[in-house]
């Protein structure tokens, strides 16, 4: 077994990096698929007998055709190669699992660590001068832990962070041992999953007190977002506490397109960045069309540019790619990473950077079980999706992050919380602020940490059971990446004085930054804001002794923040509510010029200090700053006189509710604001001769708006799921009344017809899918869902027994294109008489015309999006539009 020296390869590449722009190798995938092996030579002897297909398991061939992937890796060297990745992409419990392979995962990574290695090793020995390193490459895996893998229930998952976790931890523990010299999770489309890629690693080398360089390498798409809608410097935040050897970009563009995204992440990060584009975006037959003379040329501007320190190709790239864009960035000087700006950065969607002119930080309080009766009783009626609008309200309000809480004694915390939260990740427009989760309880606060891809923060941990829970806890903390408040509580209890707060604080920051190694801008204290104006005179100070203890801890733990909870300043004037906000104003103006950073408020619900009335505020600072002995009695008659001053002004937001019905539907359709569709669709009921027509009229024209949008990059996948959930939602409320209308028509009450959905074998992707399978079941279609891995024989015969009026295949991969042009031949030579549907993400109208139609007699049609899966669908069932559709078709295909 290869023993290595993990802190000589570190300080190798540390010293390379500095030289030299490092190149990393191109795909294997595009190479594998250039062998054409069949279903046989994947097998191999070894897997002769397995019982599920494993074609186009690539990482399988490490033991079926070793000597094949055993070139490729030399292909790579040779073409100037100074990183090879091993060829393991797949090859996780979670991945395998669908081969039946899950007993596999050691072995078939030890595989592939002894051919990388090996030719490592060779080349090594042949030019001593030129060190060749091999990087474990890290798959996505197929499992998402921020997006929902079903359409209908926004909160589901289809793998947890645990498991992920123990998925992961097998794989690395098999490349360390198998000799690899980096670590390489890529491809990431969602921040949570790399998340838990990354905390498996750090755990593995805690474990086995081991350390290896780690690489991140994550995918965005057009629109500079991840699959889970990451912007790149959300992106960014989210892993930044990892302490990677490098980050970077692969796959899904090409090297033109990644440009923004390139400049952006080279502004931001303060280690070595890496890019190894796709040859271009793929074109109409799947297949990638950059020449390496173009990869280089782009690529060597890049390096020009300064911004590149590890360069190389993914799919679709060659040797020939690799060698041209070494040549391309030969000359270059690297990249030098930016320097660290010590700002505090927080990230959900978005990034959220504390910045020394940042003036005040919003955190929105009502998502708190303890803190409103409203939320409160939302959660226990498990009424989510309207606890979800509370969390809406706060962001729309002005909350930069939104805390939240489920501490309640007939509640179990840990579900609601990784319920609440999973919903949350569903709505781009509250998931786009970081999240506070808030908890008295350790577990609960940990399932919180596991449902945030973002960079959020822990509400709170203390020193009141001892130094040896805080600082473990701490430890965790960092491990999952958040920034941490730390109350001002110690094993004595809540400190109250100005002195013990401070004295709290700075044994807390000293314990953090020193022992555990906690960056000081990650930390932020809460010194107690605890209630004045009680009657009771020793809390008169209370105001003061916290103000006082901000401008102490500021100045004695640089970096440092300061927040705490405003609302509970005002406890005793709970009721009149003109009264509190006036009180939570006035003491923030102080706060803040004392040098408070952030606070849990009502958002929203703040007046500006100036606009206090006057008397008010001379009675409010009395009390605030104790400057009168009778301040609370003059406060409390004050304010049996102070009115409330009425709701607030909901006109702005609500002003799309005064358009037109068919607008109304498209504005919620667009931002998937489920509230009021029911109502809409009813009073679209009204208007319209039947309520099919609201289907295909304005609720479809609204679907093919974000379709649209969808398709232009201005939206991205989390709101085109919720809008598809509107769109049910409004389709389940008509449905009953669709019933009605047929049973007075005297129509027979069955579906519109049956269509067979699936994706096909070898591909594992059916986000896609499912949403054309909602919007089409929505629309009374029978929907026969057959998965995702689907054989063409599966498929064939479920058509034919189930009688379906028409095949949908789905698709995402590149090889997918192929299984869907087989699919479309035997169904010909089986005399299928039903029209072929086809769509996903690699398909195109130019690939189904030339080579899936020919195939195949009958209608073939290619379906852009899940928008326009309706459209075509009746035309090719309506036996009065059928002719012209098929006649069309057929036209555009030829052209
Ligand atoms: N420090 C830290 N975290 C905290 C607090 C803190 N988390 C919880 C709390 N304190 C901050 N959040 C709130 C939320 C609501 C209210 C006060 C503090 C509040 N609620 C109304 C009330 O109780 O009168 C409820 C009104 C309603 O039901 O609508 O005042 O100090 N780190």
């Amino acid at each position: 077994m290869a023993v290595h020296n993990s802190r000589q390869t570190q300080a190798t590449i540390d010293q390379l990096l500095r030289e030299r722009i490092l190149v990393l190798d191109g795909a294997m995938g595009t190479m594998v698929h250039r062998l054409n092996f069949g279903e046989a030579e994947y097998r191999g002897a070894a897997f002769a007998n397995t019982p599920k297909d494993v074609k186009n398991f690539i990482d399988i061939l490490c033991v079926s055709q070793p000597q094949a992937i055993l070139d490729i890796h030399n292909q790579y060297l040779a073409a100037g190669a100074d990183i090879i990745e091993t060829n393991t992409f797949g090859a996780t419990n979670v991945a395998m699992h669908d081969f039946g392979l899950s007993h596999y995962v050691r072995d078939l990574n030890l595989a592939a660590c002894k051919l990388a290695c090996e030719a490592r090793d060779e080349w090594n020995l042949r030019t001593p001068d030129k060190p060749r390193f091999v990087a474990g490459s890290i798959g996505p895996t197929n499992r998402q832990l921020s997006i929902s893998g079903d359409v209908n229930d926004p909160g589901k998952r289809t793998t947890t962070f645990d498991e992920m976790i123990e998925a992961y931890y097998e794989q690395i523990d098999a490349l360390v041992e198998g000799g690899v010299d980096i670590l390489l999770p890529e491809t990431a489309f969602d921040t949570l999953v790399l998340k838990t890629a990354l905390f498996a690693i750090e755990k593995y080398f805690t474990d086995k007190k081991i350390r290896l360089p780690v690489m991140a390498s994550v995918t965005i798409f057009q629109g500079g977002r991840t699959l889970s809608g990451q912007t790149v410097e959300a992106f960014w935040t989210s892993i930044q506490h990892a302490n990677l050897m490098s980050v970077g970009f692969n796959c899904a563009l090409g090297p033109s397109h990644m440009r923004p995204y390139v400049e952006d992440l080279s502004r931001l990060a303060p280690i070595p960045l890496s890019c190894y584009p796709n040859a271009g975006l793929p074109n109409a037959f799947g297949g990638f069309d950059e020449t390496p003379e173009m990869m280089g040329d782009v690529l060597g501007a890049y390096a020009e540019n300064g911004w590149l320190n590890i360069v190389g190709g993914c799919c679709g790239t060659t040797p020939p790619h690799i060698k041209a864009i070494a040549e391309a960035v030969a000359k270059h000087t690297p990249r030098k990473p930016a320097t660290r700006d010590g700002f505090m950065r927080l990230s959900g969607l978005e990034p959220f950077v504390v910045r020394p002119e940042t003036n005040f930080m919003n955190i929105g309080e009502r998502t708190n079980v303890t803190g409103s009766k409203k939320f409160a009783k939302l959660i226990l009626d498990e009424k989510y999706e309207d606890a979800i609008g509370v969390a809406r309200e706060q962001v729309e309000s002005g909350a930069n992050v939104i805390d939240i809480n489920m501490d309640e004694g007939m509640l179990d915390g840990v579900a609601a919380m990784t319920k609440f939260l999973n919903l949350v990740s569903a709505e781009p427009e509250v998931c786009r602020v970081p999240i506070m989760v808030d908890s008295s309880k350790w577990s609960i606060l940990e399932a919180g940490l596991k449902c945030v891809q973002g960079k959020g923060i822990v509400n709170s941990i203390s020193l009141k059971a001892g130094e040896a829970e805080f600082l473990e806890q701490a430890r965790i903390v960092r491990r999952y990446g958040a920034a941490v408040v730390v109350m001002a509580f110690d094993e004595v209890g809540q400190a109250v004085t100005v002195e013990d707060k401070v004295r709290i604080c700075q044994r807390a920051y000293k314990l953090l930054t020193e022992t555990v190694g906690f960056p000081p801008e990650d930390i932020i204290f809460d010194p107690n804001i605890l209630t004045v104006a009680t009657g009771i005179e020793e809390h008169n100070r209370y105001a003061i002794n916290f103000i006082e203890a901000t401008k102490q801890i500021k100045a004695l733990c640089p970096g440092a923040k300061i927040s705490g909870g405003v609302s509970n300043i005002s406890f005793s004037f709970r009721g009149n509510e003109p009264v509190r906000q006036a009180m939570h104003s006035a003491f923030l103006y102080h706060a803040v010029k004392a040098g408070m950073d952030m606070g849990i408020v009502n958002a929203g619900q703040l007046p500006a200090y100036d606009d206090i009335p006057k008397d008010l505020l001379e009675r409010v600072e009395d009390v605030l700053f104790d400057r009168r002995p009778d301040a609370t009695e003059r406060m409390l008659e004050f304010a049996a006189s102070v009115k409330s001053s009425g709701p607030r002004d909901l006109s702005a937001e609500l002003a799309w509710r005064n358009e037109p019905i068919e607008k109304r539907l498209a504005h919620a359709l667009m931002r998937g604001i489920v509230e009021y569709v029911e109502a809409d669709a009813e009073e679209a009921r009204k208007t319209y001769p039947s309520c099919l027509a609201i289907i295909e009229g304005p609720l479809m024209d609204g679907m093919q708006q974000v379709g649209d949008l969808f398709g232009a990059g201005k939206m991205f996948l989390p709101q085109v799921v919720k809008s598809a959930r509107v769109m049910k939602k409004a389709v389940a409320y008509l449905l009953p009344f669709m019933e009605e209308e047929k049973r007075k028509s005297g129509a027979v009450d069955k579906p519109r017809g049956k269509i067979l959905l699936a994706t096909v074998k070898g591909d594992v992707h059916d986000i896609g899918k499912n949403i054309v399978g909602v919007v089409l079941g929505c629309n009374n279609y029978q929907i026969i869902d057959l998965g995702v891995m689907v054989a063409c024989d599966k498929i064939l015969e479920t058509a034919k027994t189930e009688g379906v009026n028409i095949i949908g295949l789905s698709g995402l991969i590149t090889p997918s294109l192929d299984e869907m042009v087989h699919v479309a031949r035997e169904m010909q030579r089986q005399d299928f008489n039903v029209p072929l549907l086809i769509g996903g993400a690699t398909t195109s109208a130019k690939h189904t015309a030339v080579k899936i139609a020919p195939q195949y007699g009958n209608s073939t049609v290619h379906v852009l999006d899940a928008s326009r899966s309706v459209g075509v669908v009746e035309q090719l069932l309506n036996p009065r539009s059928q002719a012209d559709f098929d006649a069309a078709n057929r036209a555009a295909q030829i052209e």
